[in-house]
């Protein structure tokens, strides 16, 4: 197994985000992505990498021209107009029904993202770039022959779709490497994304493709963010429809419960038969986790490893969340363990 990171996530720290009404700490930290390296540096699971530079192509293959003009640009623009050099955050978003492009340097956030848990500083572009990178360096192996790569993506992606962020997400990490793997000539790649949040971002950017198959299993969004998608009737459109599994769950989900689903889930994917497997891999899963609410221990990580690697497919494991920093790394090197130990 091979691990990709890089030290410009540290470019992006968010200085807070906004929950429940309250401006708290943010919960996605620099420290989260230096804690899970060096869990995996200690549990002895092959060579740690750079990311190679991929250039702009494969980010237009996923996310729209004048959204990624937006990210490079939004925290200059933001600070030259007098916006806080705090961060780059909205005060009126793009709804429903008024949704005009208004793209004012203080507007332009509130029309491309959906909430306030995604500040923009100074750096949050070339450390999103860089997350990418992380996530075609571990394509390109996979492509190579490797059965299994880490991309250790910060900041994380799923949240993100084609022309909008949100959700601690910025660039879809993992949609840019599928992507990448069906036009390098895989015929069918599925998508399985076990964060305890719905990936939203994932599920809109492939929702009318059926050469890719997105299966999620998280919170029921009736209950947990992000609440406006993510519910099991969601299944696809057009030539896509069939083609998106949403699996939401109860709170309080344990280990069997959870592993039960699993193979649900599996069962779908090795239906499809595809020719490589993206794992959006959050641990916000964990019973810790302060903003998880599910009941999974931490043995339940090499169990879930194990389950997946048993379907056989090269598989590139993308990291998404998990703010139970103290167990963090250890539950992320577990599930590559169980991984590996399987492949
Ligand atoms: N009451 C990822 O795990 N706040 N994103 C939710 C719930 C935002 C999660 C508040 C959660 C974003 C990658
Ligand atoms: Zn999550």
């Amino acid at each position: 197994m091979i691990t990709i990171a890089s030290p410009e996530h540290a470019q992006h720290r968010a200085p807070h985000e906004f929950l429940d009404g309250r401006l708290i700490p943010p919960y996605e930290s620099p420290e989260r992505a230096e804690i899970i390296l060096a869990a995996v540096e200690r549990a002895g699971l092959g060579p740690i990498v750079r990311p190679r530079a991929f250039g702009d192509a494969p980010l237009h293959a996923v996310h729209a021209p004048d959204f990624l003009g937006y990210l490079e640009h939004a925290y200059g623009r933001w600070v030259a107009a007098g916006g806080d050099p705090a961060a780059v955050l909205p005060s009126t978003l793009a709804v429903r029904w008024m949704d005009r492009r208004c793209l004012h340097p203080l507007v332009a956030p509130g029309y491309y993202s959906f909430d306030l848990s995604a500040p923009i500083v100074a750096g949050t572009y070339r450390a999103a770039r860089a997350s990418a990178d992380i996530a075609l360096t571990g394509a390109a192996l996979l492509l190579e022959g490797e059965p299994l790569a880490f991309a250790l993506c910060r900041p994380p992606g799923h949240n993100a779709g084609s022309d909008m962020y949100g959700g601690y997400c910025y660039l879809n990490n993992a949609a840019i490497a599928a992507e990448q793997l069906v036009r390098s000539g895989a015929a069918r790649v599925a998508i399985l994304d076990i964060d305890f949040h719905h990936g939203n971002g994932t599920q809109q950017i492939f929702y009318g493709r059926d050469d890719v198959l997105f299966v999620s299993i998280h919170a029921d969004p009736a209950r947990e963010y992000p609440y406006f998608g993510g519910y099991a009737d969601e299944r696809g459109t057009g030539a896509g429809t069939g083609f998106n599994l949403n699996l939401p769950l109860e709170a309080g989900v344990d280990d069997a419960r959870y592993l039960a689903v699993l193979d649900q889930a599996l069962a779908a994917i090795q239906a499809f038969g595809p020719r490589f497997l993206v794992l959006s891999a959050g641990f916000d899963t964990f019973g810790g986790d302060p903003i998880g609410d599910f009941a999974l221990a931490a043995a339940a990580y090499p169990a879930i490893g194990r389950r997946i690697a048993a379907l056989g497919l090269p598989t590139l494991v993308v990291q998404e969340g998990g703010y139970a920093v103290a167990a963090l790394g250890e539950n992320a090197a577990s599930l590559l363990r169980g991984m590996a130990a399987e492949a």
